[in-house]
């Protein structure tokens, strides 16, 4: 027993302590989407309008030929109603959440948030983008 099992408890800490450490990684690259939301010039849409209360994992996928950005903004305004400062050319961020910027051209990424009931609202908020069209809602109940 001493001579065998030593060796083996010792290997099941060492994985135990790396799956943990897998578990809490922030960029949490395991998990599944809660939902997809497609970026283009100049549109955000979305594969659900509703979501659960929590933790909310945001599948970005960019499918234009230039970067944009994902913005989470808490709000009770209508998608279109965001104000939008005129020296920026930018929405007001007021009630931001969370963001992913600078998404490469056909590129993928991930944003995790724990989100409380409400209404938000998705951007993209590179100069002029909110204006264009680059934004819709999301409801989390
Ligand atoms: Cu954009």
């Amino acid at each position: 027993m001493s001579t065998v099992g030593r060796p083996l408890f010792v290997l099941f800490v060492l994985v135990a302590i790396v799956a943990s450490g897998c578990g809490t990684a922030s960029s949490d690259t395991s998990d599944v989407p809660t939902l997809y939301v497609d970026l283009s010039d100049f549109k955000v849409a979305t594969d659900h309008v509703t979501v659960p209360a929590g933790h909310v994992v945001f599948g970005v996928r960019n499918h234009a030929a230039m970067a944009h950005e994902l913005m989470v903004i808490k709000t009770d305004l209508a998608p279109d109603q965001l104000p939008v400062d005129g020296a920026t050319a930018k929405a007001k961020e007021d009630g931001k959440v969370g963001e992913l910027l600078n998404i490469a051209a056909g590129s993928s990424r991930k944003l995790v948030l724990e989100l409380t009931p409400g209404t938000y609202v998705l951007i993209c908020n590179v100069a002029g983008h909110y204006q264009l069209g680059m934004r819709v809602g999301l409801e989390v109940q």
